[in-house]
């Protein structure tokens, strides 16, 4: 038999639908730059399947952020495997209609097939639901025997165990085109945050061993002299002995890199010095909100609520060692009144972070979020999936109108993503360092 053709296709690229945003965007620095890496990282979840290929497959990896005939039509497949965001289905779903109807095998899998694998079902020959690892290979041997089964699913999230994870295949990739490379160091988090969109419809959380990780650095640094690693994690130091060795490892293949981790971090200065010898540039951190009572109930035991009073000093904990913090802040949770959007302004302005995010809160389909929502009647449409960006509103907030959140978020967003202010954030920054190096 002759080899088969795998095409594997990310629906890449960040959309935001409200008009006044993108107008803003264009123009704000801060916001641009974080777009620009958005918009230049590999899906993780497809180079990883590709890992589990096996030989006798000639694969192709293609980025389809829009449905583009154009870009399709020259690339003929016998299967294609499809991964897309929830804000990007309708564009997958477009992708695998226009090539099964040229007879070509199609294979959707990724976050939004695993929570709608139903709806999914609609366009593709099969789905995956849930990790891959073990079901791409299955699916594969039922398409050579003519057995493909509509959706396929794992037993548990302990089937798929991370010491056993493939190096991804990143020898695919055209690396002119991205400027940062993802390795997953662990997945899923220990926090049960009512918005979550990841960790839990996996399902918990594993971490892979040390050894591994190092496998897959090497195998980027065979490729890219000087890498900047964007670790594809939702919360990577859950476990803090591990994470020492983890970051001990990192640093040890001279990368430059990323993560995200919650903001214990910074209660242990062992494990924040080791990262700022590692060749860590910033963590992002999900402090959510600068309000007590926001942050009430966002997840089952409080957790960041009893953190809350010890934000600053975290800030300035891991600043202080060359390590800047990417704090994120949500919108729109149900305790925020009007006032939230100056109260982030003044806690972004006042505590010195050197970067900040700021999302509208967003009722991803699967989430306990979405589900209360929609009891509670306060989904603008059940189905708004082009919505789910993260900048735009899909419902309706608790204790301010839609308009407000949205004008809210343009204010924020034009007060801090500015030219000025970015440039302020960064000089204070490396002014708070100097001092401190004069103070050491
Ligand atoms: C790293 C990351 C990014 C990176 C890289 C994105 C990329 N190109 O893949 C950056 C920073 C660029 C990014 C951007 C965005 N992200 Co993001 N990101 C993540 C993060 C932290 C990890 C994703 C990852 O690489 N995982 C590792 C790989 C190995 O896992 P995986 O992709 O799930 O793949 C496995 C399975 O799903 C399955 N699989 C996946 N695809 C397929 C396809 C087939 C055919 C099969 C068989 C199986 C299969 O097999 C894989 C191996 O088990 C997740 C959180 C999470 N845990 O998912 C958020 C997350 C995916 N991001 C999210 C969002 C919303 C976005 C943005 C839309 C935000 C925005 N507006 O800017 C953009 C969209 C960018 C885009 N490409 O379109 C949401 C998505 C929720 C949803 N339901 O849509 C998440 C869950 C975070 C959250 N808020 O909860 N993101």
């Amino acid at each position: 038999m002759r080899t088969a053709r795998v095409g594997l296709i990310a629906v890449s690229g960040v959309r935001v639908y409200n008009e006044r945003l993108i107008r803003l965007g264009v123009t704000l620095p801060g916001f641009v730059e974080r777009a620009r890496v958005i918009a230049s990282m590999p899906s993780l979840g497809l180079l990883t399947l590709a890992g589990v290929t096996p030989d006798d497959y000639d694969i192709t990896y293609l980025e389809s952020p829009e449905f583009d005939p154009a870009l399709l039509e020259p690339h003929a497949f016998d299967i294609v495997a499809i991964s897309s965001f929830t804000a990007k289905s309708d564009v997958m779903y477009a992708i695998a209609d226009f090539y099964r109807a040229r007879g070509t095998t199609v294979v959707l899998g990724g976050l939004h097939c695993t929570l709608l694998p139903e709806e999914a079902a609609g366009h593709a020959d099969a789905v995956v639901a849930g990790e891959g690892e073990l079901l791409w290979p299955r699916v594969l041997e039922d398409w050579k025997l003519g057995t493909l089964r509509p959706i396929y699913r794992n037993g548990s999230f302990r089937d798929v165990d991370l010491a056993r994870a493939p190096v991804p295949r990143y020898d695919l990739l055209d690396f002119e085109r991205y400027n940062r490379m993802p390795i997953q160091t662990a997945r899923g988090c220990h926090l049960d945050c009512e918005f979550c969109a990841a960790s839990k419809i996996f399902g918990g959380y594993k971490r892979k061993p040390v050894e591994n990780v190092v496998r897959e650095l090497r195998e980027i640094t065979r490729h890219i002299a000087h890498p900047f690693v964007e670790l594809a994690d939702d919360n990577t130091f859950v476990d803090k002995r591990w994470s020492r060795d983890l970051v001990r490892a990192i640093g040890a293949a001279e990368v430059h890199w990323f993560t995200e981790t919650d903001v214990s971090l910074a209660e242990d200065p062992e494990l924040v010095d080791l990262l700022a010898q590692s060749g860590c540039r910033q963590v992002l951190i999900g402090f959510e909100s600068p309000s007590a009572a926001s942050l009430q109930g966002i997840e089952a035991h409080d957790w960041k609520a009893r953190r809350h009073d010890g934000y600053r000093r975290a800030i300035d904990e891991i600043q202080r060692r060359g390590i800047t913090v990417n704090g994120c802040f949500i919108v729109g949770l149900d305790n925020d009144t009007p006032d939230i959007f100056q109260q982030i302004e003044r806690f972004v302005k006042d505590s010195g972070l050197m970067e900040v995010q700021v999302t509208v809160l967003t009722p991803f389909p699967g989430t306990a979020l979405y589900h209360r929502l929609r009891a509670e009647g306060r989904l603008l449409r059940e189905r708004y999936w082009e919505r789910c960006t993260l900048f735009d509103v899909n419902f309706v907030p608790r204790k301010m109108t839609v308009d407000e959140l949205e004008q809210g978020l343009e204010y924020l967003m034009g007060s801090l993503y500015t030219t000025e202010e970015v440039r302020r954030r960064r000089l204070l920054y490396l002014e708070t360092m100097r001092n401190r190096r004069v103070a050491a």
